[in-house]
Formats: C-alpha cells, sequence, structure tokens
C-alpha cells in the first residue's frame, strides 16, 4: 500500500488526562500495571472488522455515506480493506482483532468461492499478524445477512438452511482456528422468531441445541483451543431471540448439556435491549462461570434500539469491571469494540477517535475498579452483610440434613424475631463515587 488511509494522524499514545491531544489516550496507558497486569493485558481490546471496515454508512433511511475506496463486493477491494484494518490496528496500537467471514471477503456466487476466498484471505491475515504481532480475539460466521438466513440459521425451517449455516460455520471455525483465535463466537442473529403463529419453537430449539454440540464436537475435532462464546441478544433483528439474556442461555446450555463448554460473550448494548444492566449481565455471568469476554459499547437510552456507539462513561462500566476482576479478569476474553462512529463522522480519523475515547472510558473504569478491590472496602461490607451465615446454627440450615421442622423448633425455642438492618445502598453508591 502506497498512501496512509489515516493520513499524517501518528500513532496514537498514552499522553495522560491533561492532553490536549484528541489523538491521544488520556487514561487507557497500555504498560500501566494494575493488580499484577498491565492494563492492556486486562483489558485486551479489539478491532472490530464489520462496523469499522464493512458498514459503509448505509442507514433504513438513507445510502452510505462513508465512501471508501474498498467498498465493493471483490477480492481487491478486500485486500485493500485488510491493508486498511492493520494500518488501523498499528495506528492505535490495539493488540487484538474481530471478524465474521463476509466481513473480510466477498461470498462469491457458491459456498466453495467464499471458501476459497476466506483461505486466502486467512493466508494474508497470518502474514500481516506475524508481521505486526496483532492477534485473533475471535473469529464468526455471519449468518443473518444474506437473504437465505431470513428466517434463522439453525433455527431455519427449511433444512438446507440449516446445512448451509454448518458448512459456513464448520469454513469460519477453521479460518479462526488457523491464526490462533483465542475465542469463536456464536451470536444467533436471527435465531429466533417474527411471530409465534408461524413459529414451532420447540423444534427450533431443539434445532439450535444440536448445531451448537456439533460445532462443539467439530472444535474437539480439529483441536482448536479457543473458547466457544455465545452472544446473548433478546430481539432484533428479530422480534425475539432465543438468546435472550446471560440466565436464558444459561438455562440453554444446561438442558443441551453444553455449560461446561461454552462461555458467553456479553455485549452492554444487548444487556440494556433485555432491561438489564450490563453488571447485570456481567454477575449472573460470572456467578454461573459462564463470563467468557465482553463486546464493549452502549446503546443511546432514548432510542430502544441497538445503537451500537462507543462507550463513553466509566461510571457506568466500574461495577462491572469489579465483577470481572473479581473473577479474575476477562482473559482469554477481550474488550472487544462492536461500536461504529455515526453516520457522519466520515472522516478517517473518526474511527481512531471513537476508539481512543472507548479504550479511556473502558481504562478508567478498569482502574476505578482496580482501586475498589485493592482496598478492600467493598468486599468487606459486603461480607458483613453475610456474616450471621458464620454462626455454626446458621451454617448448618444450609447442609444435607436440615429440615423445615428443625428449623422451626429452633425457632421456637430460641424465640428468633428477626431485627432488620439497613441496606445501606445510599452509603455503596456513595462509596462508589468515591473511586471515580
Ligand atoms: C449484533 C452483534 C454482532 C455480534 C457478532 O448485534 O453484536 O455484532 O457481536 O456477530
Ligand atoms: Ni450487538
Ligand atoms: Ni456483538
Amino acid at each position: 500500500m502506497t498512501k496512509r488511509f489515516f493520513g499524517d494522524i501518528a500513532p496514537v499514545r498514552y499522553e495522560g488526562p491533561k492532553s490536549d491531544n484528541p489523538f491521544a489516550f488520556r487514561h487507557y496507558d497500555p504498560a500501566r500495571v494494575v493488580m499484577g497486569k498491565t492494563v492492556a493485558e486486562h483489558l485486551r481490546p479489539a478491532v472490530c472488522y464489520w462496523h469499522n471496515f464493512a458498514w459503509m454508512g448505509s442507514d433504513m433511511f438513507g445510502a452510505p455515506t462513508f465512501a471508501r475506496p474498498w467498498d465493493g463486493e471483490t477480492m481487491e477491494g478486500a485486500r485493500l480493506k485488510a491493508d486498511v484494518a492493520f494500518e488501523m490496528f498499528a495506528t492505535l496500537g490495539f493488540p487484538y482483532f474481530t471478524f465474521h467471514d463476509k466481513d473480510v471477503v466477498p461470498e462469491g456466487s457458491s459456498l466453495a468461492e467464499f471458501g476459497r476466498n476466506l483461505t486466502e484471505m486467512t493466508d494474508r491475515f497470518a502474514e500481516k499478524m506475524l508481521a505486526t504481532g496483532v492477534k485473533l480475539l475471535w473469529g464468526t460466521a455471519n449468518l443473518f445477512s444474506h437473504p437465505r438466513y431470513m428466517a434463522g440459521a439453525a433455527t431455519n425451517p427449511d433444512p438446507d438452511v440449516f446445512a448451509y449455516a454448518a458448512a459456513q460455520v464448520r469454513n469460519a471455525i477453521d479460518a479462526t482456528h488457523r491464526l490462533h483465535g483465542a475465542n469463536y463466537v456464536l451470536w444467533g442473529g436471527r435465531e429466533g422468531y417474527e411471530t409465534l403463529l408461524n413459529t414451532d419453537l420447540a423444534r427450533e430449539q431443539e434445532q439450535l441445541g444440536r448445531f451448537l454440540s456439533m460445532v462443539i464436537d467439530y472444535k474437539h475435532k480439529i483441536g482448536f483451543k479457543g473458547i466457544l462464546l455465545v452472544e446473548p441478544k433478546p430481539q432484533e433483528p428479530t422480534k425475539h431471540q432465543y438468546d435472550f439474556d446471560v440466565a436464558t442461555v444459561a438455562g440453554f446450555l444446561h438442558r443441551f448439556g453444553l455449560d461446561k463448554e461454552v462461555k458467553l460473550n456479553i455485549e452492554v448494548g444487548h444487556a440494556i435491549l433485555a432491561h438489564h444492566s450490563f453488571e447485570h449481565e456481567v454477575a449472573v455471568a460470572s456467578a454461573l462461570g459462564l463470563l467468557g469476554s465482553v463486546d464493549a459499547n452502549r446503546n443511546d437510552y432514548q432510542s430502544g434500539w441497538d445503537t451500537d456507539q462507543f462507550p463513553n462513561n466509566a461510571a457506568e462500566l466500574t461495577p462491572a469491571m469489579y465483577f470481572i476482576l473479581k473473577q479474575g479478569g476477562i482473559a482469554p476474553g477481550g474488550f472487544n469494540f462492536d461500536a461504529k462512529v455515526r453516520r457522519q463522522s466520515i472522516d478517517p480519523g473518526d474511527l481512531l477517535l471513537g476508539h481512543i475515547g472507548g479504550i479511556d472510558a473502558c481504562a478508567e473504569a478498569l482502574i476505578a475498579a482496580a482501586a475498589m478491590i485493592e482496598d478492600g472496602k467493598f468486599d468487606e461490607l459486603r461480607e458483613e452483610r453475610y456474616a450471621g451465615w458464620k454462626a455454626p446454627a446458621a451454617a448448618a440450615m444450609l447442609k444435607p440434613g436440615a429440615s423445615l421442622e428443625a428449623i422451626a423448633r429452633r425457632v421456637e425455642a430460641e424465640n428468633i424475631e428477626p431485627k432488620p438492618r439497613s441496606g445501606r445502598q445510599e452509603f455503596f453508591e456513595n462509596l462508589l463515587a468515591r473511586y471515580l
């Protein structure tokens, strides 16, 4: 490549909170050590291919606005796109990237052609990754854009679509394996329904369970060591998606005996669409041993839509960061910026600014959460709330052999009368604010 897409914008560096340079990190200091790891090792930030390089700025009402020189379904465009993508990874200094098969190469006119294109690009990626040190956080297959998938992929009423999806996932896992991806993601883009009137929900869920089992089998067959991640989302594009939220997916995995094989990729905006907070989804996943990775973004709270904006609110991210650090970190997952600049942000530099603000918000939250953990106040106060359970008679109630009758006898004999204690929510909230 001759000319830089990002022109004379220099590689982005940490310059501290006082910096006036819009193309500098103000909080993300990748080399800073926090709780024994560098900030970059904690966050493992990734640039996603789709929003940055595959989406051309169209929306339901308007044509593409971005005019990227690689636009179009050609391999020549795909090669240029890869050059610019790696230029962007280097300019940001982000260690990871993520992609769908369809983001990186044209589908062509058959699955075989799609496969050949993907293999060519995988070879190209392998060279570029070797040259730059950039790694693959995860790969995935796009099983939702092509019209064949309008009624779903694994949950489609047409078995030929199920078959096509299986073949496409096989190829995408191969590519991810070849590139030593740390994870492989399954987001059920249209695995859901538009109306129950035409839908056999029980059958569709069985199909999805079978599909996922085969993905797991295949991963083991080829020796892929990455983690399989399911990404919950309640709706959009379908009215209802089967991977509604963390709790729903946890139940689904358990039902099909897959909960030891699969973890979850939690997206901030999807949590909001499910009427949860991001920290709720993270805490539930962590409690169930299912927390795998994060798609970092935010929704516009007024729009009711998965707007995929860059995160910009460290205070909001901090409780989630706390639960992530409590479970020992997000690795081998990471923070994938599944986020896009707005349609009017048509300059190349806008792509960088989105990521700079996003990673700065995450780094600020990480540092705050680390401070919360390091001084131990939160842990101490939360433990204190449950301190009563340390008494032998209390602990015995949760052990095998305990019974309602025995407990009832003790309540009467000891004249037990619970004394309400403040939950001190405001105290906890005010304490949190001190770390920001
Ligand atoms: C869409 C999803 C998608 C997945 C990858 O809402 O977030 O981008 O992350 O297929
Ligand atoms: Ni999303
Ligand atoms: Ni996502």
